[in-house]
């Protein structure tokens, strides 16, 4: 049987409220498909608007087998194009970010356009027509200060996504913001386990000390249930509604994406030891208000954050290969907010960076489990792990969906 087929009636198989079989966390074949099914042909979060706040800054990455560049145009539009040059493919930017008034292939000096058009190339004789060699352009776009970009050939509707996030992530401001710190660590584990691993907080006591002292640990915080009869929830969103800050469980119909905001515990405001700000400059003037809790936005299957009166924090996930994920988290602090004086890298890092590591530990350990001839699907609790129980539905029915369009196409 084709690896489509098998995958197809395996997820059709899948024991609802267990984890995935063996092979979707480590065989290569089942990666392939991942990649194919979803990572090349949804939108994906690469990084913020202001990452590259002036005309000719870029930033590169690789997914999958592409390896991609997105640039701000002097016209103050972000652009991305296949990071491949038109002459004999060699990576035109070879550096994780830079700046750039032309874009120089380093191997014959190809030249592009900040709108990726080939304005010159070397001794190709009269007649070389560069308007056929400029860079591919790959779909791109920003909402709220962050970009997406997107492989496939044709893209699905981003409007959808943007209606739904922007007015949540718009008070932040988030495109003025400054990057303060940002780090990538790897983690050796399925892409999916990442994600299992942050869609519940069954873990969390036993596992984040310095989370939990502001994070709630109710199910209600972190899953999808909404605030249920949650009166804490429901009292946090009418105070933060009145305040002009949508707030309200929202999630797409399908599942891909939900934001909402949560109150944390207590009085605390932010991620820090002792719950205070950890940077003395309010992130965005249209906060009007304390103690807003956090933001939290996922979109799958790259993304999720959190939005604090002080500061935001964006994941971003990458896979590597079937057993190897890369998490990128990125502290975005008001652009006037100075280092040393408003705030301290160290304070401001330092809950998450445990965190992260924590969680990396988890992952890895999971992975190893996993990996057993023994391992078989285990069952989720129903109370403690619907947001893990929501991912992996999301993830089957867009991989079975893919899969039945594109078995369709070939009949
Ligand atoms: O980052 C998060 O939102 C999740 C929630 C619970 C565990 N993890 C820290
Ligand atoms: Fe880029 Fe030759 S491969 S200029
Ligand atoms: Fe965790």
């Amino acid at each position: 049987m084709d690896i489509h087929s098998q995958v197809l009636r395996q997820l059709n198989n899948r024991r609802e409220g267990f984890s995935l079989e063996q092979p979707f966390y480590i065989d290569p074949d089942y990666y392939k498909l991942d990649l194919e099914m979803i990572w090349y042909r949804d939108w994906l979060f690469v990084g913020h608007d202001c990452e590259i706040p002036k005309a000719g800054n870029y930033v590169t990455l690789q997914i999958g087998d592409y390896p991609v560049l997105v640039l701000r145009t002097r016209e103050g539009e972000i652009r991305a194009f296949h990071n491949t040059c038109r002459h004999r493919g060699h990576r035109v930017c070879t550096k994780d970010s830079g700046s750039a008034t032309r874009l120089v292939c380093p191997y014959h000096q190809w030249t592009y356009q900040h709108d990726g058009t080939l304005m010159s190339a070397r001794h190709m004789g009269d007649d070389f027509d560069k308007k056929q060699f400029g860079l591919k352009p790959v779909h791109c776009e920003s909402v709220a200060g962050y970009i997406f970009v997107c492989l496939a050939n044709e893209a699905p509707d981003f409007a959808p996504v943007r209606a739904t996030i922007q007015p949540y992530m718009a008070p932040h401001r988030l495109a003025e913001t400054k990057v303060a710190a940002k780090n990538t660590i790897i983690e050796k584990g399925n892409w999916k386990l990442v994600w299992e691993n942050n869609r519940e907080c069954y873990h969390c006591a036993a596992n984040h000390p310095e989370l939990c002292r502001t994070y709630p640990e109710a199910p209600t915080a972190t899953g999808v249930q909404g605030a249920g009869d949650d009166p804490f929830i429901s009292e946090h969103w009418q105070r933060c509604e009145a305040a002009n800050l949508p707030s309200t469980f929202n999630m797409s119909t399908d599942g891909q994406y939900r934001v909402a905001r949560m109150p944390l515990i207590e009085d605390a405001e932010s991620y820090t030891m002792n719950g205070r700000p950890a940077v003395a400059k309010a992130l965005s003037e249209d906060v009007k208000i304390s103690h807003i809790g956090t933001m939290l936005m996922f979109h799958y299957p790259t993304t999720w954050n959190h939005m604090l009166v002080d500061h935001a924090i964006s994941f971003r996930v990458i896979p590597i290969g079937p057993e190897e994920t890369a998490v990128t988290t990125t502290w975005l602090v008001n652009k006037d907010a100075v280092e040393g004086v408003d705030y301290t890298v160290e304070e401001l890092t330092h809950v998450w960076n445990m965190t992260n590591d924590q969680d990396r530990q988890i992952v890895e350990e999971n992975a190893f489990g996993i990996r057993s001839p023994a391992y078989e699907p285990g069952p989720y609790s129903q109370a403690h792990e619907g947001g893990v129980m929501q991912f992996v539905e999301w993830y089957a029915n867009f991989m079975t969906n893919r899969l039945q369009g594109d078995q369709a196409k070939l009949h």
